[in-house]
């Protein structure tokens, strides 16, 4: 079935998702939050797919909840199971599967919005583009994984600050404060994006899997857990076609080719 809220795109190895409801600055109705899960768990089992791009159309990447699409909703409805069904299996999902995701954030990222950017693994974002929690702009707490990522990336203090005044962050500070790896000139974001990930897309997808692995594992272990850990997906990436054509290509003095196998 074709998708009614996203446009997709496979080349090169890059899949790219591109939230397509520019109306509401592609905020989340049910559908597309349904969509979102699909497409990334056909991303995941697609072996031809080894890199992604997480991107919205028009002029914002993702304003969170569709804010009128609750005006049909039951008071009897459940927060808790509507973020079950919608957002947490879609922020799980970006940091399990294991494959590179690029947040290309082409506008602003609020509310759920600003967690499907925070859950992907490195972001680059336009110049103008903003980043605003809106959680408690309505009264309400963090979901989507926010409470969680903002903190470490900006550190307690600024992502609490950021989290009760709901004062925009500007993709200039997002840069200096480490949120996004980069910021392009809008017209330039999604080549110079794609550019990179094209190049991810033909090196060793299989050692960047276990490389987000072994970091997302890291925040949960001390140091020997950690270095007993490594270990063991060592054990794993050692033994991958990539790693014996990495060392080829090394001591043959030539380029390697990766499969991402
Ligand atoms: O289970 C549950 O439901 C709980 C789950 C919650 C998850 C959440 O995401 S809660 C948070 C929901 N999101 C928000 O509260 C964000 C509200 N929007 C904003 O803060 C700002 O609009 C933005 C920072 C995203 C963008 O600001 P700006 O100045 O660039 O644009 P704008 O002019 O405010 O908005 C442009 C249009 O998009 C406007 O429509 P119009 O006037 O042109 O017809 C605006 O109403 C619409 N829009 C923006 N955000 C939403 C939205 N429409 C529906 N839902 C939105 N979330």
């Amino acid at each position: 079935m074709p998708y009614t809220t996203l446009l997709t795109d496979l080349t090169d190895g890059v899949f790219t998702i591109t939230l397509n409801r520019p109306e509401v600055l592609n905020a989340f109705n049910d559908p597309q939050a349904e969509e979102v899960q699909e497409a990334l768990k056909k991303a995941e089992r697609d072996a031809t797919v080894r890199c992604l791009i997480l991107t919205g159309a028009g002029k914002g990447f993702c304003a969170g909840q569709d804010l009128g699409a609750l005006k049909g909703r039951s008071e009897a409805l459940s927060f808790r199971e509507h973020l079950a069904h919608t957002y947490n299996p879609i922020i799980s999902k970006l940091r399990s599967i294991e494959k590179p995701v690029i947040g290309q954030i082409n506008g602003a990222a609020a509310g759920a919005g600003f967690g499907l950017a925070l859950a992907c693994d490195m972001r680059y974002a336009a110049a103008g583009a903003k980043f605003r929690m809106a959680f408690s702009g309505i009264s309400l707490a963090p979901d989507s994984g926010t409470s969680f990522f903002l903190p470490r990336l900006i550190g307690y203090a600024r992502a609490y600050e950021m989290a009760i005044t709901n004062n925009p962050m500007t993709s200039e500070q997002a840069l200096a404060w480490g949120l996004v790896n980069g910021v392009f000139p809008v017209d330039e974001l999604a080549s110079a994006t794609r550019a990179l990930a094209v190049k991810l897309a033909h090196l060793p997808t299989k050692a960047f899997g276990l490389t987000k692995r072994a970091m997302n594992k890291a925040f949960q272990l001390t140091i020997d857990e950690a270095l007993d850990y490594e270990a063991h997906l060592q054990e794993i990436a050692g033994r991958t076609a990539d790693y014996r054509e990495g060392v080829a290509a090394f001591l043959d003095k030539r380029p390697p080719k990766f499969e991402g196998k």
